[in-house]
């Protein structure tokens, strides 16, 4: 749904399970993530299916992080694969980063979700937020488990580059407060696809932001 801001990550290994569950929760969503788990267990061409079956843009959160070719090595080929925008890390540094804006939008990672992120990402957040005002990709990820540094965030980055916030649910985060710090989408991964009915759950998350 265009005017949706939820992102579904679909981590799970089964095609049939991922395309099921992606066709009853699309007309809720901006978009459908995929990461390791579904392309270890589909291949690569569920991409190409997911996009068949939903015309939902596709994400492919792959947090690219090597030198600029095999980050353009892998890259080009998971946007032949149909993808819309691929997740890459910022502290790589920027020739590794451009490596994959040469090829497609590009989402970058400046904060991560989980408590280690606090370790060694939070205290390098600020130059990554600067990278990404250098180089304007489509957007970077800021953690919804953290709503405060989702709004630091969003205060430190040029406007036009979106804010994606994964952690709503199951890490903690609720999709109001990151929406309300600033947040423009809101990934939600296991509090749709583990639930019994993913379709109605991914409707309570639509209801509840908003639509
Ligand atoms: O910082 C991040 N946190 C995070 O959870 C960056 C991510 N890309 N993710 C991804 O978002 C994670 O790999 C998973 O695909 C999804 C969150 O899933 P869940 O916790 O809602 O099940």
């Amino acid at each position: 749904m265009g005017n949706s801001r939820l992102i579904l990550a679909l981590d799970v290994y089964e095609l049939k399970k991922a395309l099921e569950i992606a066709e009853s929760t699309a007309e809720y969503l901006w978009a459908v993530k995929v990461n390791w788990p579904l392309i270890i267990g589909s291949g690569l061409e569920i991409i190409t299916e997911l996009k068949e079956r939903t015309g939902l843009p596709v994400i492919a959160d792959l947090k690219l992080a090597d030198i600029p070719n095999t980050n353009r090595l892998i890259a080009s080929k998971v946007f032949e694969a149909g993808a819309d925008y691929i997740i890459a890390h910022g502290f790589v540094g920027r020739d590794s980063v451009k490596a994959v804006m040469e090829l497609g939008k590009t989402i970058i990672v400046v904060e991560m979700s989980h408590p280690g992120a606090e370790e060694f990402i939070q205290p390098v957040t600020d130059r990554l937020i600067e990278l990404a005002n250098e180089l304007g990709p489509f957007g970077v990820i800021a953690p919804a488990t953290r709503p405060e540094r989702v709004r630091y965030t969003r205060s430190k980055l040029m406007p036009g580059i979106k804010v994606i916030t994964p952690g709503v649910g199951v890490q903690g985060g609720s999709a109001r407060e990151a929406l309300n710090a600033g947040a423009d989408y809101i990934i939600v991964g296991r509090a749709i696809y583990e639930s019994e009915n993913p379709g109605k759950a991914a409707k309570r998350i639509y209801e509840e932001i908003g639509g």
